[in-house]
């Protein structure tokens, strides 16, 4: 008799763990996962997309991706169309932080959680399950602490500004302007928004040197690496030495930004990690193992400089 109780006991344990082990082999595949993305602005994104598709499909999750071209609108259909097929997740990478309260009702009204990953959203967080991103607060104050030791507190700054109205750019801009305004003499002179593209941080800056002092700009701050390499390329055209005559730092440590290390053309980089694909998907698993989850699932990024560029260069490519 001893013998079958203690059998009953180890299968009473052995069954709900293989079962919770199933389960969360199940519900680690064959979810149908819809995934909004902002569009192809830069490298970064495109980085992103990359490890969202492929850790996606090494979970076997049948991923419906869209890409909204910069555009919310696209993004407001594509949650829509998730919702119709009956997805059992989405994940939002939101273009601009306002304007997802009623998309995010109709998801939440239809049962299916939805992740923010990357830039914010001003909506109600009992709207969603989380947010997956870096605080780019603390981006903006790590490349201002960096030129204001660069600098010893005095420069003036031209700041080439992502896309108006997302997360990312009003928090680095935030964060930045935190740290500098500890500098009497350290200002922003000039600001301008790019949309965290290359062909606009070229453009933008070429005016800004044809229209300004050159002599009188001691840096760049841009608030993503593809607009500051377009401003490297004008400050050449100009014919003046970029990283020496005038500074630039910039965030998401691309690897084009440091073959420009490499090239003596740009001096810091604030990393934002492209891979936050994991960490999306786990949040997604726990939900369905009814295990909470945390409002806000911090990505952290340092600082990089020219010193270690060639093996950070290395290593993301
Ligand atoms: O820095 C930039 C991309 O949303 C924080 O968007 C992200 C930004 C990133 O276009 O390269």
């Amino acid at each position: 008799m001893q013998r079958f109780f203690i059998f009953i006991a180890i299968a009473s344990i052995v069954a709900p763990v293989s079962t919770l082990l199933y389960a969360q082999d199940d519900t680690a595949s064959n979810l149908r996962i819809g995934f909004s993305q902002v569009g192809t602005e830069s490298d970064w994104r495109t980085a992103f997309t990359d490890h969202i598709v492929t850790e996606a499909a090494r979970r076997n999750i049948e991923l419906l991706f869209i890409d909204a071209e910069n555009s919310q609108e696209n993004q407001i259909a594509a949650i829509r169309y998730f919702i119709q097929e009956g997805v059992d997740a989405i994940v939002l990478a939101p273009v601009i932080e306002t304007g997802w309260n009623a998309i995010l009702l109709e998801a939440q009204q239809a049962n299916i959680p939805v992740v923010i990953i990357d830039r914010n959203v001003t909506a109600d967080e009992s709207l969603y399950l989380t947010r997956v991103s870096s605080d780019f607060k603390h981006e903006g104050r790590l490349a201002a602490a960096w030129l204001a030791q660069a600098t010893a507190g005095d420069c003036n700054i031209v700041e080439l500004e992502g896309t108006v109205g997302s997360s990312a750019a009003r928090d680095r801009h935030i964060g930045f302007l935190e740290v500098i305004q500890l500098f009497p003499e350290m200002r922003i002179t000039v600001s301008q928004p790019g949309d965290f593209r290359r062909d606009n941080g070229e453009q933008i800056m070429e005016g800004i040197l044809n229209t300004e002092n050159p002599a009188e700009i001691c840096a760049v701050w841009s608030h993503n690496d593809d607009m500051a390499i377009g401003a490297i390329e004008a400050i050449k055209k100009a014919g003046l030495d970029p990283g020496d005559d005038i500074l630039i730092v910039s965030v998401d440590a691309i690897p084009d930004i440091f073959l420009a290390m490499m090239n003596g053309d740009t001096n810091a980089t604030v990393e934002l990690n492209t891979n936050m694909a994991g960490l999306a998907f786990d949040a997604i698993d726990s939900y369905f193992n009814g295990e909470s989850v945390p409002k806000w699932i911090r990505v952290p990024g340092g600082l990089y400089f020219p010193d270690t560029a060639a093996e950070e260069y290395a290593k993301r490519t």
